[in-house]
């Protein structure tokens, strides 16, 4: 029905976000595998993702290799209410605080959510890390070759190129999704 009141309901309309997941302990890729399947019981479709990763730890050297794996959804819900929904899924695959950094049976870290900018203690988006990492830049401009920083409207792909942050990061060949 067209009355002229174009405006969509507040919050309805989906938002293009993009979910860094990581394991390092246990059976790595369920442990991804079900993150995804239960963030998508709540407000995020998935929408694309990335190949999985096999990658050198970085902050703490000592740990196992992570498998990480980006992948893009379209969210109903706020921020917030996401950062809730990722811890959420970490808590279901029995995530305990430990070291930072350290070895952890679930991460789920929201990298971008829209162009949307956050700065507050205990949540920063875009992530405030990202830009360091390969880990989590390679599967994100897997996915999104052209898509920006919208902190200074950088392309990833060219972040990535330029980063010198040696840690190796190999797609992973041995199973796909
Ligand atoms: N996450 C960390 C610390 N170090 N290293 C890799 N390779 N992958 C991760 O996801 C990761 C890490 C803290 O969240
Ligand atoms: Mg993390
Ligand atoms: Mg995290």
């Amino acid at each position: 029905m067209d009355d002229g009141r174009t405006e969509p309901a507040a919050g309805l309309d989906p938002v293009d976000v993009y979910i860094l997941f990581g394991s390092n302990l246990g059976d790595r890729r369920e442990r991804i595998e079900r993150g995804l399947s239960r963030m998508e019981q709540s407000g995020t479709r998935w929408t694309a993702r990335s190949s999985v990763y096999e990658t050198e730890p970085v902050g703490v050297a000592d740990q196992p290799w992570f498998l990480n794996l980006v992948a893009r959804g379209a969210t109903t819900l706020s921020p917030r209410a996401l950062l809730a929904a990722c811890k959420d899924a970490e808590a279901t695959e029995g995530r305990i605080p430990t070291v930072r950094f350290g070895p952890r049976t679930l991460d789920v870290d929201i990298l971008l959510y829209g162009t949307l900018r956050i700065d507050e203690s205990d949540l920063s988006i875009p992530h405030p890390r990202m830009n360091e990492r390969r880990f989590a830049l390679a599967p994100l401009v897997e996915i999104a070759p052209d898509l920006k920083d919208p902190r200074d409207g950088r392309r990833f792909a060219e972040v990535l190129a330029g980063l010198d942050e040696g840690k190796k990061v190999l797609k992973s060949t041995t199973r796909e999704f």
